[in-house]
């Protein structure tokens, strides 16, 4: 089966298509379509994703992928949440030292945190779904490593290692996102026996 990702980001376009080889997919840039007109106007991660792959659906009328996902930190009541991405306002870079600003002094029993990714798979307009996928760490002091992309290099997985210290197939086995497309899995199987 083919699936559009409704993404403009790569590194979510690459671990997906890694973690699964068995299907096709295309992301929504490679057919020149523009998401920066998309808003996010959910409140949570999986309303977020829905909105996505609905926005990317009803304009392709192909099976559509969408992930919301981001960061949150329990001292900061969950922040910065589902905006992750907007969090400083600037990019990835200037987001993972606001981040690390705001918990300078903060001890390392109380830096926990996890990643969320929300998944939306719309097939038909009659099937659709959304599954939900986390990962527990512990924020690390200063950047470590430099594989992955945004907070990868300062969230540390109980193994020691930050995600930016881990191959992308690595992290993709421990991570939110390949929790998240486990269960995308085995609904797209539910799905597949079905029909
Ligand atoms: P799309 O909306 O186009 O998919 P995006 O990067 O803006 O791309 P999100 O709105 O879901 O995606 O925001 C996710 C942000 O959360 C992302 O930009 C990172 O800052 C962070 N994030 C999510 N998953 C991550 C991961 O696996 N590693 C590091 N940071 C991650």
């Amino acid at each position: 089966m083919k699936f559009v990702l409704a993404t403009h980001n790569k590194n979510k376009v690459q671990e997906i298509k890694s973690f699964m080889p068995e299907f096709e997919f295309i992301a929504a840039y490679d057919l020149d379509i523009d998401l920066s007109s998309f808003n996010e106007t959910g409140t949570t991660f999986e309303e977020n994703a829905e909105l996505k792959s609905k926005y990317i659906y009803e304009i392709t009328g192909l099976p559509t992928i969408a992930d919301d996902s981001g960061l949150c930190v329990d001292i900061l009541n969950g922040k910065p949440g589902i905006y992750s991405s907007r969090y400083s306002g600037k990019g990835s870079n200037e987001n993972v030292q606001k981040l690390l600003s705001e918990l300078d002094g903060v001890p390392a029993e109380k830096r926990t945190a996890r990643f969320i990714c929300a998944v939306s798979c719309v097939i038909s307009s009659k099937i659709k779904f959304v599954v939900k996928g986390k990962c527990e760490g512990i924020i690390s002091n200063s950047i470590i490593g430099e594989h992955g992309f945004g907070y990868d290099p300062i969230f540390i997985f109980k193994n020691g290692k930050t995600f930016a210290q881990m191959t992308q197939s690595e992290k993709i086995k421990y991570s939110h996102r390949g929790n998240a497309l486990k269960l995308l899995k085995e609904e797209l199987n539910k799905y597949c026996l079905k029909n």
